[in-house]
C-alpha cells in the first residue's frame, strides 16, 4: 500500500455539555481529522485528539497539525506499507508527539483494513462482538446536578460510573455518592491533582469500594505512585503516566499500578496500544480503553481496540449522543444496556458524514505525496 494523498482537516464542534476536570473546563472541542488515500483509491480516517490547550499532555491541536503536516506525512512519501505496524517504525525518529502520530497511523490502519476486506477489530486481532462501556462524568456545579447525571447514566444502562475528583471535591463528594448509590460500580479520576503530601487523604479512598483510582499523582510519575499503591488497597490505574509499552512495563515492574487506561492518542497509535495490551496481559494487569471526548472517528477506533481480550473493564467510550447533538459518522455510535455492538463493516465500521465534517471544518490542508 502506498499513501498518495493526505487531507488534514481541523474541526471545531460544540459539546452538548461542558466537561470539567481537575485541570479545566471544555465546552468547544477542536480536533483534527486525517484522511489518507492509497494508490488504489481506498480511504482511511484517523482523529487527532489533542485539545486546543496543552493541559492533559503537552500537545495541542495546532502542534499536532504542525507535526503532521511538516514531519509525519512527508515521512510516508515513497514508502510501500505492507502492514500498518510499520508506521510506528517510520515515525520512530520523531520523539513523542503521540497524538499527532496516532491520528495518521489510525488513518493508515483504517485504510489498510478496508483494502484487506477486514473490520478494524479483525485487523488488530480483536474477537469481541460487543463491548461493555461506562461513562465518565465531569465535575459538576453541585451535588444535585451530579446525582441527576449519575441517575440518567444508570438509567441508560452504563456499566460503571467514573467521576472526576480534585482537592476540595473528593472525600465528601465520594461519601455522598456512596450514600446515595451504595452498590454502583464506581471509580474516580484525579487527573494528577494530588501529591504524596495528600497521603492521609488518599488513604481514605479505601472506604468507598472504588473499582480503581485513576492517576492520583503527577502526570509523569511512576515512583510516587508505587509508594502510594503500597499504602492503599484501592487499585491505582495509570492514565497520563503511560505513553508507551515500555512505560507500562516499567510501571508494572515498580508496582505503580494494578490497572492501565489505554488511549490510542496518548500512546502514539493502534500498534503501541496493542503492545501495551499484550505487555499487560502477560503480566496479569487488566486494561480498559480511556476517552478523549472524541468525535465519531476516534470513537470507532476505540471500539475496535476494546475488542482485544485483556480490555477487562468497561471503557469511557460512551455513545455519540452523550457528547454531540449530531456526530460526524453514520450511523452514530449507540450504547444499549451499557454495550456497543461492534460494526461488521470493513475498516473502522462507520461511514464518515463528509457534509457534517465540512460543516465544522475551519481549516483544510491537502498534501499530495
Ligand atoms: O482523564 O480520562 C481522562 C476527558 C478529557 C481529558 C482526560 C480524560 C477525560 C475523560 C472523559 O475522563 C473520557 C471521555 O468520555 O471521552
Ligand atoms: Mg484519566
Amino acid at each position: 500500500m502506498i499513501i498518495r494523498d493526505v487531507i488534514i482537516r481541523k474541526l471545531e464542534m460544540t459539546m452538548k455539555n461542558s466537561f470539567s476536570t481537575s485541570f479545566g473546563t471544555m465546552k468547544t472541542r477542536q480536533f483534527l481529522i486525517i484522511e489518507v488515500v492509497d494508490e488504489k483509491g481506498n480511504k482511511g480516517y484517523g482523529e487527532g485528539v489533542a485539545f486546543s490547550i496543552p493541559w492533559y499532555t503537552e500537545e495541542t491541536t495546532e502542534t499536532s497539525l504542525h507535526m503532521i503536516r511538516d514531519f509525519l506525512v512527508p515521512m510516508l512519501k515513497g514508502k510501500t506499507i505492507q502492514h500498518p505496524d510499520e508506521v510506528n517504525e517510520i515515525f520512530k525518529s520523531i520523539r513523542k508527539n503521540n497524538m499527532a502520530k496516532a491520528a495518521v497511523e489510525c488513518a493508515v490502519w483504517d485504510c489498510w483494513a478496508k483494502r484487506q476486506g477486514l473490520t478494524l477489530a479483525e485487523a488488530i486481532g480483536g474477537k469481541k462482538e460487543k463491548i461493555d462501556v461506562g461513562i465518565s462524568i465531569g465535575l459538576q456545579a453541585d451535588f444535585e446536578t451530579l446525582t441527576e447525571r449519575i441517575n440518567q447514566s444508570l438509567k441508560s444502562g452504563f456499566k460503571r460510573i467514573k467521576v472526576k475528583i480534585k482537592p476540595g471535591h473528593d472525600i465528601m463528594l465520594l461519601s455522598q455518592i456512596r450514600e446515595r448509590f451504595p452498590e454502583v460500580p464506581l471509580m474516580a479520576d484525579a487527573n494528577s491533582a494530588y501529591t504524596l503530601d495528600d497521603l492521609e487523604l488518599l488513604k481514605q479512598l479505601d472506604q468507598f469500594n472504588l473499582t480503581m483510582i485513576e492517576q492520583p499523582l503527577a502526570s509523569d510519575d511512576i515512583v510516587d505512585h508505587a509508594t502510594l499503591q503500597q499504602q492503599i488497597q484501592t487499585p491505582i490505574c495509570l492514565d497520563e503516566s503511560i505513553l508507551s509499552a515500555e512505560d507500562a512495563r516499567r510501571a508494572i515492574q515498580l508496582g505503580s499500578c494494578r490497572v492501565i487506561n489505554v488511549k490510542i492518542g496518548r500512546v502514539g497509535g493502534m500498534t503501541e496500544a496493542k503492545k501495551i495490551h499484550d505487555v499487560c496481559q502477560r503480566a496479569g494487569i487488566p486494561v480498559w480503553c480511556g476517552g478523549m471526548l472524541e468525535a465519531g472517528i476516534g470513537r470507532a477506533h476505540n471500539i475496535a481496540l476494546t475488542t482485544l481480550p485483556n480490555f477487562a473493564f468497561p471503557g469511557d467510550t460512551a455513545g455519540s449522543n452523550s457528547y454531540w447533538e449530531r456526530d460526524i459518522i453514520s450511523p452514530e455510535v449507540i450504547v444499549q444496556d451499557g454495550t456497543i455492538m461492534v460494526s461488521k463493516l470493513n475498516g473502522m465500521g462507520y461511514d464518515v458524514d463528509l457534509s457534517e465534517v465540512d460543516h465544522h471544518t475551519t481549516r483544510r490542508i491537502e498534501i499530495k505525496l
